[in-house]
């Protein structure tokens, strides 16, 4: 393993993830420095907490003077090391890796990483809870919010740490190597750090890179074409809508493994998630569980009484006869094509901020077949207004509590009005919750009173 000792560490980044690097390192005993482009009241109360330790920093910018001598740089997955290198705070040849890979070269507990376009929070927060259900300890952790490294010191080999892994976080990784590898799907998104298509797929595939016959891999069935002429070195199973080990046909999920017969795991009628993505997202969770060796009686409680997760595609509830759907979590094309391809309803839909560099026009079928207005919001407001104004009406919206008094104006009784954005919410919010939340005040602001929620009777 990467020896630290002795060695001049550097952290650039004092976000959520550089912050846990930090402390765990400073605690070990190691000799740290840390570089933040920032320097708001958030990072001064991070520098302020780490004070009681021999640290160095620099705040308000990189700089290659405080940055070249470092040994190992340990890098965020919000920052680019092309860019890092590009503007002479790194040399090429600098040793960097990301916070995950320091998380993974601390982490005694075997490691299941779910990656993927869409639905990596909703598969992993599933699997921890199956696997909590089954009596074993586990943590979900990575990029849907908590570290990795920030987790590590709770983990020992008889845990299982469930991580998920951002193609951020893929592009910094050295010896990574999970004992299940998930990839979900891969479809457009992030082309504004990636480049394009193919990069970005070719980056998502990392997960597979350092397994060995030991190791689980686990796809979707639309990426077996992706392995024709290479095979992955773990054990290959697949999930999907034929033909495979966990398999999504209709409204039924079926496992389909080994020596055993097909078997009945759950019907979309008896599960609280909608939408059949969510029956794939249950099929991979289903086999990842059944690879763990989980008892298929708890997998099935479990997979029953999961509530989903905040934000994506959420019911909040029904006022004058139209629902509202809060799916702020859709943050690219492939999301909000899922979305909308799951509703029964005319829609009135509301999307924008900032554009990653999709094909909004890849959906213009879905947008004429059950979209009945936009409501554009935020920076790529005139990018989707340009590119389906000849086949739905689009408003602009100058915040959200326009854009749900617009939505609700033009929607009529039995219509669904959904936050479904396609894009990044940081031009107008501090993220996509917070977008969500907003928008749910707003609603809840029009009805005048609280809205009939899924849970009335
Ligand atoms: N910064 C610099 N230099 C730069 C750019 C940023 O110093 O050139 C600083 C910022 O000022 C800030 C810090 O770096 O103080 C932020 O670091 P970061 O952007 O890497 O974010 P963290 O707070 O460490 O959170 C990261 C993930 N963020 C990103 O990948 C952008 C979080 O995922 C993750 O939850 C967290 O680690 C814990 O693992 C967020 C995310 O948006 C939710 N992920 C993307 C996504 O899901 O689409 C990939
Ligand atoms: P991620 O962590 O990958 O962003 P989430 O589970 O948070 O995934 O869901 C993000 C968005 O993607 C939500 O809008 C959700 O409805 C949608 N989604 C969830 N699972 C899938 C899937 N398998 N395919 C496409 N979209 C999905």
């Amino acid at each position: 393993m990467l020896d630290f000792k002795d060695k001049n560490i550097l952290i650039f980044g004092l976000g959520v993830s550089g912050y846990a690097s930090a402390k765990f390192l400073l605690k070990k005993g190691y000799s740290v420095k840390i570089s933040e482009a920032g320097s708001d009241e958030c990072i001064k109360s991070r520098i302020n907490t780490l004070s009681g330790y021999d640290v160095e920093y620099e705040s308000g910018g990189h700089t290659a003077a405080f940055c070249r001598e470092a040994d190992i740089s340990i890098v965020s997955p919000g920052i680019n090391v092309d860019n890092l290198v590009s503007s002479g705070i790194l040399s090429k040849e600098a040793f960097v890796i990301g916070t995950l890979e320091l998380g993974f070269l601390f982490c005694a507990a075997p490691i299941i990483a779910i990656t993927g376009t869409n639905g990596k929070s909703t598969v992993t927060e599933l699997i921890g809870k199956i696997i909590i259900s089954s009596g074993r300890h586990s943590v979900v952790c990575g990029n849907i919010g908590n570290p990795l490294i920030g987790e590590v010191d709770s983990l020992t080999k008889e845990c299982i740490a469930v991580v998920e892994v951002s193609s951020f976080q893929l592009e910094t990784i050295g010896e990574f190597k999970p004992y299940v590898a998930v990839l979900l799907n891969v479809t457009e998104d992030h082309y504004d750090r990636h480049g394009g298509f193919d990069e970005y797929k070719r980056n998502k595939f990392q997960v597979f890179k350092n397994q060995t016959e030991d190791d689980w891999s686990v796809l979707c069935s639309d990426l077996k074409s992706d392995l024709i002429g290479k095979e992955l070195a773990g054990k290959t199973l697949f999930f999907g809508k034929s033909e495979v080990s966990a398999e999504v046909s209709g409204e039924k999920v079926f496992i389909n493994r080994g020596n055993s017969e097909k078997k009945l795991i759950v019907l979309e009628s008896e599960i609280v998630l909608r939408g059949t993505h969510n029956l794939v997202n249950i099929a991979c969770a289903v086999l990842v569980a059944d690879i763990l060796g989980i008892d298929m009686s708890v997998i099935i409680d479990a997979v029953k009484t999961f509530q989903g997760l905040g934000h994506r595609f959420e019911l909040i509830g029904s006022f004058q006869g139209i629902d509202f759907i809060d799916d702020s979590k859709a943050t690219n094309i492939d999301a909000t094509r899922c979305a909308l391809g799951s509703l029964e309803k005319k829609a009135v839909l509301v999307a924008g901020g900032i554009d990653k560099g999709g094909d909004y026009s890849s959906i213009s079928g879905l947008i004429k077949n059950k979209v009945k207005a936009i409501i554009a919001i935020g920076e790529a407001g005139d990018k989707i207004k340009g590119i389906f104004e000849s086949i739905v009406p689009v408003f602009f919206a100058s915040g959200m509590g326009d854009a749900v008094n617009m939505a609700t104006e033009k929607a009529r009784k039995g219509d669904v009005v959904i936050l479904s954005p396609m894009c990044s919410s940081f031009d107008m919010f501090s993220g996509y919750k917070e977008r969500g939340e907003v928008f749910q005040r707003e609603v809840f602001r029009i009805s005048g009173a609280r809205v009939e929620t899924p849970n009335d009777t």
